[in-house]
Parts: C-alpha cells; sequence; structure tokens
C-alpha cells in the first residue's frame, strides 16, 4: 500500500475537498508508487488564501531577525537530514545522487543567505528639503505570496522562492509541480517544525490548471513567483494583470557554450558533459547548443562523441550512474519528437537517438544522450528549448560569429565560453545577451547569494537568489517626519 499525503492549509493536514486524488511514481521504475496525493481545485485554493490572509498581520509584526531565526533553524533541519531527501528526490524526480545532494545543499544555503537577511532588509535614510525633517523609505511586505514551482529542483527552487518570502513577512501558499510532490511535503514538514507559524505557510498540491490558475486568479493574492515555461509564464503575466499582481517569472531557456580555438579542450569537454546532460538536460540553465569553432571542431567532436557514448545511464541511486531518467512519458515523448525534427531538418546525428530499456532500465523513461553535429541557426532544435539529453551543434569560424549564433534566440539564460584569450572573455561578457555568463565554466552553476535570471523571453526582468530577489518580496514605503511643529510646504515654503 502506498502511503497517502495531504495538504496543508490553515493550520492542518487535510485532504483536497474533492477527495480526488493523483499518483506519484518513480521515473527509474514506473511500477513503483511513491505516494498518492490530493488532486486539488479551485476551493482548496480559497481556503488557503483565507489561511494566508488570517496569519498575514501576526506575521508582519513579529520582526524580521525573528523570521530569518526559523528560516536559519530550516537551513539546520535540511542540513541533517540532507542525505535522507536526496535519496527520496532521486526515487522522485530521477536526477543522480550527487546532484541531489546538491540540490538540498543549494536549499541550505539559501536559509543561511536569507535568515541573515532578517537583520538587513535596508532601507534608506535621506536628507530632507525642508530643516527639521526626516526623510527614509522602509521595507514592508506585500502580502500573501502564491509560490509555483518546478520539479527539476523540488527543494533549491521553492527555498529560493519562500525563504525570500518569509522573512520579509509575507505568509505563502505553496503548489508544488505535480511531479514532485514529495519532496514538497517533506519541506513544508520542515518549515513547521523549525516554527513556522500554522497558518503563514499552505500547501496545496494539484497540477496547473486545477490549482495554478486559480491561485494566480485569486484577488486576495498579492505576488506570484513562477518557474516553468515562457508559454505558461506568458499566461500567467496576462491572467495576474486583471489583479495588478506582482509577478516573477523564470523561464526558458536554449544555453549554449562556446568553445574557441584557444580553449582547454579537457576542461571544455567536462563542461559540455556537465552542462548538457546533468539533470538529462532537464534545466533551465542546460546547455543545449554547443557553438565550436573551426579549429578544433573535428578534434572536439570527436572527444564528445567519444565521451557522451560512456556516460552510464540507471539509477541515480546508484554511484556509478551519470544520467538518470527523464522525467515523465510526456516529456520522452518531447525528446522522441525534437530528435525526428533534428533528422528531418538534415542535421547529422552522431550519437545516441534512441529510448534507452536495456537491463534494469527498461522500466524508466530513459534517453540515450544524443548529438546533433551540422547544426544551422534557423533549424527548430537550434531554437527551440528542448528540456532533455539533446545538443546541437553548430560550427563558427570566428568568434564575432561565434557570439552572433549565441545570441541568436528569443531566450536569455544562461551562456558560457571557453578560450583563454582574457581580451575575448571581456568581450564576452559585454556582448552576450543573457542574465548569466561563464568563463571557463559549464552553462550550469547557480550559486545561492548571487542573481539568478535571465533576459527576452526567459523572464520579466527580476532575479532570484542573492540581493535582488528581496526586492521583489518588498514594497517600499517612503516616511516623512516633520518635527519642526509648522506646516512646511516641499517645493513651495522653500524657495
Ligand atoms: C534550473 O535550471 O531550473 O546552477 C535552475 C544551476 C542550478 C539551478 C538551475 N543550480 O544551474
Amino acid at each position: 500500500m502506498s502511503k497517502n499525503y495531504q495538504n496543508y492549509i490553515g493550520g492542518e493536514w487535510v485532504d483536497a475537498r474533492s477527495d480526488e486524488t493523483f499518483e506519484n511514481r518513480n521515473p527509474t521504475n514506473w511500477d513503483e508508487v511513491i505516494g498518492v496525493f490530493p488532486n486539488s481545485g479551485k476551493e482548496d485554493v480559497a481556503a488557503a488564501v483565507k489561511s494566508a490572509r488570517e496569519a498575514f498581520d501576526a506575521w508582519r509584526l513579529t520582526p524580521a531577525p525573528v523570521r530569518g531565526n526559523i528560516v536559519k533553524k530550516v537551513g539546520d533541519i535540511l542540513t541533517e537530514r540532507k542525505d535522507d531527501i536526496a535519496r527520496n528526490m532521486t526515487r522522485e524526480m530521477g536526477k543522480i545522487l550527487d546532484e541531489t545532494r546538491g540540490d538540498v545543499q543549494e536549499g541550505i544555503d539559501t536559509a543561511y543567505y536569507a535568515a541573515s537577511e532578517g537583520r538587513r532588509l535596508f532601507g534608506h535614510t535621506v536628507p530632507s528639503e525642508l530643516p527639521n525633517k526626516f526623510n527614509m523609505s522602509v521595507r514592508t511586505p506585500v502580502g500573501v505570496a502564491g509560490i509555483i514551482t518546478p520539479w527539476n529542483f523540488p527543494m533549491a527552487i521553492p527555498t529560493w522562492k519562500i525563504f525570500p518570502a518569509l522573512v520579509c513577512g509575507n505568509p505563502v501558499i505553496f503548489k508544488p509541480a505535480s511531479d514532485t510532490p514529495l519532496t514538497a511535503t517533506t519541506f513544508v514538514e520542515i518549515l513547521l517544525e523549525a516554527g513556522v507559524p500554522p497558518k503563514v505557510v499552505n500547501l496545496v498540491h494539484g497540477g496547473g490548471r486545477r490549482v495554478g490558475v486559480p491561485l494566480v486568479e485569486h484577488p486576495d493574492v498579492n505576488l506570484i513567483s513562477f518557474t516553468g515555461s515562457t508559454a505558461v509564464g506568458k499566461t500567467i503575466s496576462k491572467t495576474a494583470s486583471d489583479s495588478l499582481k506582482r509577478v516573477s517569472l523564470e523561464l526558458g531557456g536554449k544555453n549554449a557554450q562556446i568553445v574557441m580555438d584557444d580553449a582547454n579542450l579537457e576542461l571544455a569537454l567536462e563542461g559540455v558533459l556537465w552542462g548538457a546532460f546533468g539533470t538529462t538536460g532537464q534545466r533551465c540553465t542546460a546547455t543545449s547548443r554547443l557553438i565550436v569553432q573551426d579549429g578544433i571542431y573535428n578534434k572536439f567532436m570527436d572527444m564528445l562523441v567519444d565521451a557522451a557514448q560512456n556516460l552510464k545511464l540507471g539509477d541515480g541511486l546508484k554511484s556509478e550512474t551519470d544520467v538518470g531518467p527523464l522525467i515523465n512519458e510526456g516529456q520522452r515523448q518531447t525528446v522522441e519528437e525534437y530528435v525526428e525534427i533534428g533528422q528531418k531538418e538534415c542535421a547529422t546525428m552522431v550519437t545516441g537517438g534512441n529510448i534507452y530499456d536495456k537491463g534494469a532500465c527498461k522500466n524508466g523513461w530513459f534517453y540515450e544522450p544524443t548529438i546533433f553535429a551540422d547544426v544551422t541557426p534557423e533549424m527548430r532544435i537550434a531554437k527551440e528549448e528542448i528540456f532533455g539529453p539533446v545538443l546541437s551543434v553548430l560550427r563558427v569560424k570566428s568568434f564575432e560569429e561565434a557570439v552572433s549564433v549565441l545570441n541568436n534566440t528569443k531566450y536569455g539564460l544562461s551562456s558560457s565560453i571557453y578560450t583563454n584569450d582574457v581580451n575575448r572573455a571581456f568581450q564576452t561578457m559585454r556582448d552576450i545577451e543573457a542574465g548569466i555568463t561563464y568563463i571557463n565554466g559549464p552553462t550550469i552553476g547557480a550559486e545561492a547569494h548571487m542573481p539568478f535570471g535571465g533576459v527576452k523571453e526567459t523572464g520579466n526582468g527580476h532575479r532570484e537568489g542573492g540581493w535582488e530577489v528581496y526586492e521583489f518580496y518588498t514594497e517600499t514605503k517612503t516616511v516623512f517626519v516633520d518635527y519642526s511643529g509648522k506646516l512646511q510646504r516641499a517645493q513651495i515654503d522653500n524657495y
């Protein structure tokens, strides 16, 4: 019998109002049911909003350093249970244990950074233009925060959003991806254990249409933070504009790594393998395009194909595994479709291109690491986000062409160049259109205390991580204190 899990609404663990449920299965072995979760709907969202609203006053009046101390405790508990959480995360979504441990660690780092922010949340004091008057800006919470998260970083991404929301004094409604409800449940249990007051956090399981949409539409939700596809992000943005909600969107990518003739090829090879096939290519920051300069093209491609063929697919809990499965059947179909598209577009498939169902992988959503060479910028496999282990390689003659090919995309999340030419490195930092640029490192490798996000259709200008995310979760209140004892008319009495 698989275990039944619940929502957390109004300070209690409860089933969906409709009593409907959904199953969560292990993508490495679809016969294994991880748990059964509530398939919630609009009424559950409404109850969660009511609960969060009730909690708001007490939470906003709790001193920010005290809120930060609770988040610190969450970090301590995550540290103690890192390994258990990581193992369950691998069972739940398939990526290898090293990566799920990293995912929890990203949450821990985010907790400690957020805890310290509780003792900053700086405002400004500014001189007044009038005598005996004091001017300042202070930071206040925004209100009820709706948090919608993906399955590829089931711990890290919720912590990127929920910790700053809480530290800034906002109660939270958390709608996790329906592919990773277990990690989300564990996270909420830990929030409560660490001392987040009952109604301040609310967890509502279920899909985008049933839970996400009513959350975005609800007039009493003041902000939405979403990580997911560009298509869904655009819909959220439109819907939220009806109630003028504040929205932070972290969307798709078609990230590229450039390898110049002068690069350290061994290093560039390690980078692209990790960037393209880590998390089975299912990251917004995955390396989906590789741009290689002429002079080393043949040599580098030989190295790459050889190394990709040696990657071991399998159960992420086993130490010998390099690459786990795709998250679900739909995602594997998408990958199969893009491989067909690449073939029809006459790109050259140099390795991969098949479902992998050998041995212990027969009941999982595995797909071979796949590389297309001779890809040109107008092909769909050079333009569209695939979210799987498929790498498109483009050959260029010069540095200028490499940058122009890299920028030729509607997305702008992460980017990378391998070169030993310091001038080129600095030109890259200046000219590449992306929110994140790595010099001699792969397209993945975010750190919790640095801003994370992208330009163009990757987002709407906000950043997660680091100091910038705290702007999103606070309003600025401008305060004037006149201690002159008389009416002082700005712009009039002083001129
Ligand atoms: C994402 O791809 O959805 O460094 C987030 C990185 C990861 C975070 C990626 N730690 O790219």
